[in-house]
């Protein structure tokens, strides 16, 4: 288990101060102009070697990604974007950072656009995150008050400015193409990639485009050293990680632990265990809803890292938000909810994500009432292959998942519901 000391986040439960004067005495803005003086080549090469791999649910390594910045200017000037519009369901784990840790975010976001000349950061946060974006910008306020940012910020020769922009509750703004459009006042539809975001982003310009988190813990790691954080966790999935947890467990909650942490300790540490016992767990989304369930039997000595949940239970650590079923689940009509906020969130520009996700849940209504014939189901995998692949962003994809780990999975009981339907042994479930 993570000890006190080597958690990043101090603040995570918002027990203590969160201006400035309170973070500083936290650590937060300790020796950051004498960071910055090391240079860009510095920080981008500790970066690389902590290992960190994004946290926004795609795993990218974070160095590299800024490595892809332009090294010389070519006239056009580059941007940092902060990914905070998350909207995954489940994922609640940056908005904990914005409302009580927000001073670590902002200094990371100096250090980081810094790093890739980036004189101007954009944070794009949540519509529905009013009180988050409130502490945020008063943080924000305090820090240009105290000439952290703005001209030479923090006294180290670089004019830096930082932006809050307030989104307007759409899923698909947290995709990074279609957030750019949307800082650029257009209509949030993704774009074709490549180019990537480094090579032409924002206006055209190269953008780095990161999550809250993966740039939260930026100071901390450049204050303690790219091996201390790399010393948590199996290789390749290094760090220390924010975990939030839902579900069927005696204490939900968002905790700071190491990477790759057994999922058996993370529960019984930080959620009490599971409720009604470990022999009442059915199944377990463990990154977020994009990715696929795993069955709670499996998930006991599941090693919560990317390489694992991937490798060995076909799931993934997405943002890891954990979401716990009991077998009181009806774990078909929880893939079916799923299935109906992807339709709704579809941007509709490409016909496999647009016609599929549709498709999807006219079947999974089907199913989740047992009035479908057993010979949908293959039809519905078909359905989700037609899609994942095939569309411009990843959205497609995170539609297709969650039912595919429904049939891989919990076949067995698609097919009892179908039968006990045919036979008049279940009243139809009233998917509402
Ligand atoms: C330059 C290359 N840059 C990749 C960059 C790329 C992006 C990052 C990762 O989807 C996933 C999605 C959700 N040159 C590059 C390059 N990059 N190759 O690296 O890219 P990618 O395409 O692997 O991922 P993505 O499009 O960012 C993210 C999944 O995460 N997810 C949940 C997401 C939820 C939230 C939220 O609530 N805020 O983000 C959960 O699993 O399904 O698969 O920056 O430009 N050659
Ligand atoms: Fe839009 Fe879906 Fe295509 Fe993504 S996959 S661009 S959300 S239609």
């Amino acid at each position: 288990m993570l000890q006190d000391q080597d958690r990043i986040f101090t603040n995570i439960y918002g027990m203590h101060d969160r201006t400035l004067e309170g973070a500083k005495t936290r650590g937060h803005w300790d020796g950051t102009k004498d960071i910055l003086g090391k240079g860009r080549d510095w920080i981008i090469d500790e970066m690389k070697a902590s290992g960190l791999r994004g946290r926004g649910g795609a795993g990218f390594p974070t160095g590299l990604k800024w490595s892809f910045m332009p090294k010389e200017s070519d006239g056009r000037p580059a941007f940092l974007v902060i990914n905070a519009d998350e909207s995954e369901p489940g994922t609640c784990k940056d908005r904990e950072i914005m409302r009580h840790d927000p001073h670590t975010l902002i200094e990371g976001a100096l250090i980081a656009s810094f790093a890739m000349q980036a004189h101007a950061c954009y944070i794009y946060i949540r519509g529905e995150y009013i009180r988050e974006k409130e502490a945020l910008q008063a943080a924000i306020d305090e820090a240009y008050d105290a000439g952290l940012l703005g001209k030479n910020a923090c006294g180290s020769g670089w004019d830096f400015e930082l932006f809050l922009h307030h989104g307007a509750g759409a899923y698909i703004c947290g995709e990074e193409t279609a957030l750019l459009e949307s800082l650029e006042g257009k209509k949030g539809m993704p774009r074709m990639k490549p180019p990537f975001p480094a090579g032409a982003g924002l206006y055209g310009c190269p953008t780095t485009v990161n999550n809250v988190e993966s740039i939260a813990v930026v100071p901390t790691i450049l204050r303690r050293g790219a091996s201390w954080f790399a010393g948590f966790g199996r290789e390749n999935n290094a760090g220390t990680k924010l975990f939030a947890i839902s579900g069927h467990v005696n204490n939900p909650c968002v905790v700071e632990e190491a990477m790759s942490i057994s999922f058996e300790e993370l529960i019984e540490k930080h959620c009490g265990g599971i409720r009604g016992g470990w022999d009442n767990l059915k199944a377990v989304i463990p990154g977020g809803s994009s990715v696929p369930c795993v069955r709670g039997e499996k998930m006991r000595d599941a090693v919560m890292d990317f390489d694992y949940l991937r490798g060995e239970l076909g799931s993934g650590l997405g943002t890891a938000a954990v979401i716990v079923m009991d077998k009181n689940t009806d774990i078909i009509k929880a893939i079916w909810r799923l299935a109906k906020f992807y339709k709704h969130e579809s941007c509709g520009q490409c016909t496999p994500c647009r016609e599929g996700t549709g498709w999807m849940m006219r079947v999974m209504d089907r199913l989740v009432r047992g009035e479908a014939d057993e010979e949908e189901i293959d039809m519905l995998w078909d359905v989700t292959k037609q899609v994942e692949g095939h569309t411009i962003c990843a959205l497609g994809d995170a539609a297709a998942w969650p039912i595919q780990g429904l049939i891989r999975n919990f076949r067995d009981e698609i097919e009892d519901r179908i039968k006990a339907q045919k036979a008049g042994r279940v009243s139809a479930v009233a998917a509402e």
